[in-house]
């Protein structure tokens, strides 16, 4: 995807709010990509939103840059440091927020070509949008993989360790290590390997003699920095619905993490793209730029639509 990026000139016939309403309401293959901001409304904190986001929270970690807390090389030396913020966007109950509604009503017009988020909070299935709806572009708390041996589990099997800031061992590591016998342990100093060492190494009772494995840790099925995206993501984007989109809505996103920061450039020219979040982005040009909270802007442009986008986060006379 990299080699293909390149930055898309403006298409100047789109400007206003009113061009966004017709062109959703034309669209029949929406592509919607979203980040972060979909879901502060909900109390989840983002990534870089000055004084809320993780990243102002972070000081107190000694990290030399706050994305470390994502880093795979860091995540293996010291597991600590991401559980400690992990519960943080972990969602606690089944909610969603307008601009999440806003997908699942694209969904139901049957405008909506795939939603690739980034967040990893699985909070549109809380809405309702279909699993092959979507692309989740940085995985998801939705299961989790033991880095040693590879078992996986629900991620709700660990979410109580999470909540609790603790650091999710292997149930399937802890299991195999209460079955090991003596034999099936290794001595801890250095044996000469002879018949005399082998039969102490039997007798012995000493449990200090033995080296005891670690557990693995359960790593939620997120994307670190460092660790590839799922397949799917380029496989869709580029084989399928590069070819299908003829509208771009991108909401709630700094688009600063590569690849995604580059599906915008990748698309064709004359596909319209909108942008819709607080912060405006300087490093690539959207044929229209509604700032604000997403929710507030996803609810005007349903109501100019004249759509019905219901919520009891927006209230009945706005
Ligand atoms: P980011 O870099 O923090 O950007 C978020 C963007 O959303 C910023 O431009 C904000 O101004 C904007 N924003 C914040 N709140 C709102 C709002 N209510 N309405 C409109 N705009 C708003 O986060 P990105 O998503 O761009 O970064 C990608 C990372 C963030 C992904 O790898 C995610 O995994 C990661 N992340 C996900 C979650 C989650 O799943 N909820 C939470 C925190 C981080």
């Amino acid at each position: 995807i990299s080699r293909e990026f390149s930055r898309r000139p403006k298409l100047s016939q789109y400007n206003t709010i009113d061009d966004a309403v017709k062109l959703l309401q034309e669209a029949k293959n929406i592509i919607v990509l979203t980040g972060a901001g979909i879901s502060t409304s909900l109390g989840i904190p983002d990534f870089r939103s000055k004084d809320t986001g993780l990243y102002s929270k972070l000081a107190h970690l000694g990290l030399s840059d706050p994305q470390e807390v994502f880093d795979i090389h860091i995540f293996r030396e010291d597991p600590r440091i991401f559980f400690s913020i992990a519960k943080d966007i972990l969602p606690t109950e089944k909610k969603y927020s307008p601009t999440h509604g806003f997908i699942k009503l694209l969904q139901d017009k049957g405008k909506l070509l795939t939603n690739y988020t980034q967040n990893i909070d699985n909070i549109e299935a809380n809405a309702g949008v279909r699993a092959e709806k979507m692309v989740q572009c940085h995985g998801s708390f939705a299961t989790a993989t033991c880095v040693k041996c590879n078992f996986k589990v629900p991620g709700d099997a660990i979410f109580d360790d999470i909540r609790e800031g603790k650091v999710p061992e292997c149930s399937a590591c802890v299991e195999s290590i209460a079955t090991l016998k003596p034999q099936g342990l290794k001595r801890k100093r250095s044996s000469t390997g002879n018949q005399k060492d082998r039969k102490e190494f039997e007798d012995s009772s000493d449990e200090d003699d033995y080296e005891i494995p670690t557990p693995g840790v359960m790593k939620p099925d997120i994307t670190f920095f460092g660790e590839d995206l799922p397949d799917e993501f380029g496989q869709r984007l580029v084989h399928h619905d590069r070819e299908l989109a003829d509208l771009v809505i991108v909401i709630g996103t700094s688009l600063k993490v590569a690849p995604v920061a580059e599906v915008p450039g990748i698309l064709p020219r004359n596909v319209p793209q909108i942008y819709i979040s607080r912060t405006p982005v300087s490093h690539t040009d959207f044929d229209i730029d509604l700032l604000g909270d997403s929710d507030v802007v996803v609810s005007e442009l349903c109501r100019r639509a004249g759509w019905n986008l219901e919520h009891h986060m927006i209230p009945a006379d706005e």
